[in-house]
């Protein structure tokens, strides 16, 4: 007999996170206990253990070569559930909050964002220089494509699988959630913000480079007003 669909797919891009990957498996399947679900790793071909750790936790491991944006492109595509959640490998993510981002998919909205900036959420990772730019995102998304955004760069969210797939997205970095939430407001989905608290990453080293990572989000936002 086939395996039966899981009904949710946590969506987690790694690229060497071997000293945090274990923990926040063990927590997602803390959390979604009793829930039907698949934890889909997208791996960029990582220099340490961190695909054999996920595999040997009964994570699926797919690989992909670009970027963060590219992984979770891949992660959308070969999800098999309805209920996509995109979670980071680094520890900054509770999933406990999952419960929120999965109910609001069930009650009827295409995407549940978490927001670091409503009341409830928080951030202890955010040096002034990318709080600054975030909200600078924000004001100019808000603004030039009728949104109503209160985070930007935040990668905990949730989503319905088949609304996902027909955003075109294309960014490979950094720039993907920038790149869904202009998508979402063009295409009016149906949007929530949740409150999120990020900490701290736990272990390893950051890869995103606040300069040259905000300046592809800028060209992002620029290059959508034009399609
Ligand atoms: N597959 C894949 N995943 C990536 C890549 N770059 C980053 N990631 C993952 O994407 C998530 C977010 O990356 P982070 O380095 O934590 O970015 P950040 O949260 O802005 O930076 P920190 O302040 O260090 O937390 C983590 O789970 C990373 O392992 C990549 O090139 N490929
Ligand atoms: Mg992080």
């Amino acid at each position: 007999m086939p395996a039966k669909k899981p009904h949710i797919s946590v969506i987690i891009p790694t690229l060497n996170e071997e000293g945090n990957i274990r923990r926040v498996i063990k927590r997602v399947d803390g959390a979604l206990d009793g829930d039907s679900y698949e934890i889909l790793v997208v791996d960029g071909y990582s220099d340490d253990r961190t695909a054999q750790i996920a595999l040997s936790l009964g994570a699926r491991v797919i690989y992909d070569r670009k970027g963060k944006g590219s992984a979770l492109i891949k992660g959308f595509r070969s999800a098999r559930g309805d209920i996509l959640v995109s979670i980071d490998a680094d520890l900054s993510n509770e999933p406990k909050e999952m419960r929120l981002l999965i109910d609001s998919i069930e009650i009827g909205y295409d995407i549940c964002m978490g927001s670091r900036f409503i009341t409830g959420g928080g951030t202890q990772d955010m040096p002034l220089i990318r709080r600054i730019g975030n909200r600078f995102f924000v004001m100019l998304v808000n603004l030039f494509f009728h949104a109503h955004y209160s985070d930007l760069c935040y990668g905990y969210r949730s989503f319905r699988k088949d609304k996902i797939g027909k955003l075109g997205l294309k960014e490979s970095r950094f720039a993907i959630e920038t790149e869904i939430s202009i998508m979402a407001a063009k295409k009016h989905l149906k949007v929530i913000e949740i409150p999120s608290v990020e900490k701290r990453r736990d272990s390893g080293e950051a890869k995103l480079r606040t300069f040259s990572d905000g300046w592809s989000i800028l060209r992002t936002i620029l290059a959508n007003l034009q399609r």
